[in-house]
């Protein structure tokens, strides 16, 4: 194998690993639910504040990263995530219902303003979304 091939694998293989390392880097959500978010209150969303334009974004997407351990069914110590429920502060706004790992949920904004969101399920779990004109 010549030299620059090498390379550009190498660089490849180093997209690669960057892409599956952090979150959000699914492409098309804009947060992310943190894994073991539901022990980490305030931090469990990231990014949180989470800002969007009307101008420019009216739609949030979240995904909820909290996957578990890889290693699938049979890894020691693997765990399948958990389920997470994405709910406005304000009732009725918005609410993703009982929200699997790996899943995405999205919602569109109409109106500016500084929304509040938890988790139903772990009420700790909290997260804002800043609408900007
Ligand atoms: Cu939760």
């Amino acid at each position: 194998m010549n030299l620059r091939l090498t390379c550009a694998l190498a660089a490849t293989l180093a997209l690669l690993a960057c892409s599956s390392s952090t979150d959000p880097t699914t492409p098309g959500v804009d947060v992310s639910i943190k894994p073991g978010a539901e022990n980490l209150g305030a931090a469990a969303f990231a990014p949180s504040p989470f800002t969007i334009s009307l101008a420019s974004q009216t739609t949030v997407k979240w995904r909820n990263g909290d996957v578990g351990t890889s290693g699938g069914a049979y890894g020691t110590g693997a765990t399948a995530g958990t389920t997470h429920q994405i709910t406005s502060d304000t009732q009725g706004l918005f609410d993703s219902g009982s929200f699997a790992p790996g899943a995405v949920f999205e919602h569109t904004f109409t109106t500016p303003g500084t929304y509040h969101y938890h988790c139903a399920i772990h009420p700790t779990m909290t997260g804002i979304i800043v609408v900007n004109p």
